[in-house]
């Protein structure tokens, strides 16, 4: 059976970000990555495909260029974890043993939990950005639509970039308004929460513009069912008198994030908490039983909201900690603070950045200026050169987040 010092489950933006920098320091095949795409795609570039302002073909990338160099690609899925005899079995039943192990698998979406979303998706009005598959379908379809009824869910579970089930609304609303047939359009939001964002700071801003832009809100109320024949949706009332009840909308534009959670061979494994997440310290990212596990983001079990931003800052703590495993040079302990974002793109012009800690609720800036009111400078930064720095910078393993130039510009 073939050994490796680390070996890495997944080639997404965590494991990338993690593998660079260890298969660089650790030299030639000393690291492996287990990953069974030939894709490696920029998702965060996905409410832009959607909204026809970038092309999908700019979110994408294929794995062989991505792939760092001195690293082993082993184009399979980890299918069982043994972590009490350091290997992991792949789908085709060789088994990998490593010294450490680092999970990077990110989160399952659950399209089959809605009835009647895997049939329906990408047709006869019904999209979402959440898949490469349906993605550029949301483009033709707000570019289609006549006005009528359109319905943009959120779920209630955790779910990656918890923006941008909102942030396709904003795009699409600018697109009706612009083609002359708003007052034609009716717009609401589902939320199976009951904010429509967890930090009152930016919270608050988007109410506003969700008035003033004539957008509905509707909280704990969770999608559950397509009725393709009669183009309506069913909702699951999770709060309030109708607490257990459903109701019912009629759409003609439907745009679905569907419910996510643990991977499940994740789930299934000795590495996973109660829930599933990939059961790690939340300041070390070290497994709370497996010395030699780490895991870093969606699939990891850490306490704060599932974004690419946040693994910048997990991942330089990850590789902190583990190089210091593998040297014993007593390095000090890094922590991580959980540090996350949302670019929440509000038009084709202008962005609110929320950054905050996952662990604290506090709001962690960047720039010295109030992050929460809508900018074309932070819309320009995150659609023109967060992705330049994403990849040549990031998947390299050489970007370590903004929290360095936080301190320079002596923001809060
Ligand atoms: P992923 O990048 O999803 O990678 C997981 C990898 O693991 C995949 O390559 C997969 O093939 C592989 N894998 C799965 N199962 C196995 C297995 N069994 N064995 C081996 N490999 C496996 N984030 C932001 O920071 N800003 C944004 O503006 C933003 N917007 C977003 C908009 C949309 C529409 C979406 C979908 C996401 C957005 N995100 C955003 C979230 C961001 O894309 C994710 O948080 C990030 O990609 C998570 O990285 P990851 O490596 O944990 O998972
Ligand atoms: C970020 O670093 C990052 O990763 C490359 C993202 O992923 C898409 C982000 O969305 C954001 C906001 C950041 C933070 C970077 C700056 C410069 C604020």
């Amino acid at each position: 059976p073939s050994s490796y010092k680390v070996v890495v489950v997944g080639g997404g933006s965590a494991g990338l970000s993690v593998a660079s920098t260890l298969a660089e320091t650790l030299g030639n095949k000393s690291v492996a990555v287990v990953e069974p795409s030939d894709v490696h795609y920029y998702q965060p570039l996905w409410t832009f495909v959607g909204s026809g302002l970038k092309t999908f073909d700019e979110s994408k990338m294929a794995m062989s260029e991505v792939m760092p160099e001195k690293a082993q690609w082993i184009k399979d899925s980890v299918a069982s974890f043994n972590p009490t005899k350091n290997t992991v079995v792949l789908a085709n039943g060789e088994s990998i043993s490593y010294d450490y192990l680092v999970v990077a698998a990110g989160i399952q979406v659950n399209w089959g939990k809605i009835k009647n979303l895997p049939e329906t998706l990408g047709k006869n009005g019904v999209t979402s950005n959440y898949s490469a598959q349906s993605v550029q379908k949301t483009d033709e379809f707000i570019k289609a639509f006549k006005g009528g009824n359109a319905l943009f869910t959120m779920p209630s579970t955790p779910i990656k970039c918890a923006g941008a089930p909102q942030k396709i609304m904003y795009l699409a609303e600018e697109q009706w308004r612009k083609a002359g047939i708003r007052d034609q359009t009716k717009i609401n939001y589902f939320t199976g929460l009951g904010k429509i964002f967890a930090i009152d700071k930016y919270a608050n801003e988007l109410l506003k513009i969700c008035k003033a832009r004539n957008l509905s809100i509707n909280y704990f109320t969770d999608l559950a069912e397509i009725r393709p024949n009669s183009k309506e949706a069913v909702f699951n009332v999770l709060a309030g008198d109708a607490k257990g009840s459903t109701v019912t909308f009629p759409y003609d534009f439907l745009h679905v994030t569907p419910p996510m959670g643990a991977p499940d061979f994740i789930k299934a494994s000795p590495l996973s908490n109660a829930d599933g997440w990939v059961d790690v310290n939340m300041e070390t990212l070290r497994h709370n039983k497996f010395d030699n596990v780490y895991a870093l983001g969606d699939c990891s079990s850490l306490p704060t909201s599932k974004t690419a931003a946040a693994i910048t800052a997990q991942s330089a703590v990850l590789k902190n900690n583990l190089l210091g495993d593998i040297f014993g040079d007593n390095k000090e302990v890094a922590k991580y603070d959980g540090y996350t974002s949302c670019p929440l793109v509000t038009g084709s012009d202008k962005l609110i950045l929320a950054e905050f800690s996952g662990y604290t609720g506090q709001p962690q800036e960047t720039f010295p200026f109030d992050q929460s009111k809508e900018r074309f400078s932070t819309y320009l930064l995150t659609k023109e050169i967060i992705p330049e720095i994403y990849w040549k910078a990031m998947v390299k393993g050489n970007w370590d987040g903004p929290a360095k130039y936080r301190k320079l510009f002596g923001a809060a």
